[in-house]
C-alpha cells in the first residue's frame, strides 16, 4: 500500500479498501469506472452502518444452498470483485463446485487475462474467459460475451457487483442469479433470484464460512434452507434499514 494511510486512522478500513482499488486500477484489474461504482457502494454502506444485517445473513445462507443444489453453478468475476475478494472467490468456487468466469462490463482481453492470472495467483486452477463465440442476448455491454462452458450453460450464476441489464438477461433465459449489491433499490437487486444487500468485502468471507457448514448437508436440508428465503421481504427490510438511517420512512 502507498504511504499516507495510517493504520490508526478512524476510517482506516475504508481508506485501505480505496487504496487497494486504486492499486488494482494501476495493475490493470479494475476499470476506472469501478472506482466510481465503489464510491456509490461506500455511501450506501455508510447508511447501512457498515455491518452485515440479518436480511443479508439469510440471503447468504440461501445463496450457498442454491449454489450447492445447482447442476452447473458459475461465479462471474469482474474487476472490482477480483480486486477486493480474490481469495474468497476462489475458495467459494471450490466449496460449491462452481466454475470461475471473468465477465466484464467494460470488456477488454488484457484486463480479462490480468484478472485470470490474479485469480490463479490466489489458488484458482481454471478460469474461464469469453470464448469469442457465445453471446448472451439482450445485453448492450461487454457482458454479453460469455463462455459456453461457463455462464452460457450455467443454471445458477453468482454475480458480485452486477449491472441490472445482465441480471435481467440471465433471468430471462431461465437462469437463477445471486447478486451482492449494496443497493436494494437497483434493478439488479430487484431482478435477481437471491439478493445479498451487503458489502462484498463482508459477504464473501461469510459465504465461504457458510459454504463450509452447508457443504456437508443433504439436498433436502439445502432445499429447506432455500425455502426460508423471501425475496420481497429481504428487499423491503433492506430498504427500510436504509431509509431509517436517513430519517425517511
Ligand atoms: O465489469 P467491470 O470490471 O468492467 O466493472 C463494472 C462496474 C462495476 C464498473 C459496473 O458494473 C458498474 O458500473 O456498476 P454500477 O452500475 O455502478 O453498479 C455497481 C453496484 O454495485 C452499485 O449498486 C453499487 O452500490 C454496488 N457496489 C459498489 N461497491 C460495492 C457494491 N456492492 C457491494 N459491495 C461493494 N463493495
Amino acid at each position: 500500500m502507498s504511504e499516507g494511510v495510517d493504520a490508526g486512522h478512524p476510517r482506516y478500513e475504508s481508506l485501505r479498501i480505496r487504496e487497494l482499488l486504486v492499486e488494482s486500477v494501476a495493475l490493470g484489474l479494475t476499470s476506472q469506472h469501478g472506482l466510481i461504482a465503489h464510491g456509490r457502494g461506500e455511501a450506501l454502506d455508510y447508511l447501512l452502518g457498515e455491518r452485515t444485517h440479518d436480511f443479508a445473513r439469510l440471503a447468504i445462507s440461501s445463496a450457498v444452498a442454491l449454489l450447492l443444489l445447482a447442476r452447473r453453478p458459475v461465479i462471474s468475476v469482474n474487476g472490482n470483485a477480483a480486486a477486493l475478494v480474490p481469495g474468497e472467490l476462489v475458495e467459494l468456487s471450490k466449496l460449491v463446485g462452481a466454475a470461475l468466469e471473468v465477465n466484464l462490463f467494460h470488456s477488454g482481453s488484457e484486463r480479462e487475462r490480468a484478472i485470470s492470472a490474479h485469480l490463479k495467483a490466489h489458488g484458482a486452477r481454471d478460469v474461464l474467459l469469453p470464448d469469442g463465440e457465445t453471446v448472451l442476448e439482450g445485453i448492450a455491454s461487454g457482458r454479453r460475451f460469455v463462455n459456453a462452458r461457463g455462464i452460457g450453460s450455467a443454471d445458477v450464476v453468482f454475480v458480485p457487483l452486477e449491472d441490472g441489464d445482465r441480471c435481467a438477461a440471465l433471468r430471462s433465459v431461465g437462469k437463477d442469479v445471486v447478486t451482492v449489491d449494496l443497493n436494494p433499490l437497483s434493478r439488479t437487486s430487484r431482478s435477481s433470484t437471491i439478493s445479498i444487500v451487503d458489502n462484498v468485502v463482508r459477504a464473501l468471507p461469510l459465504l465461504v464460512s457458510e459454504g463450509k457448514v452447508l457443504s456437508v448437508c443433504d439436498r433436502d436440508e439445502l432445499r429447506r434452507k432455500l425455502s426460508a428465503y423471501d425475496h420481497e421481504r429481504v428487499l423491503r427490510d433492506a430498504e427500510r434499514e436504509l431509509r431509517s438511517s436517513v430519517g425517511v420512512y
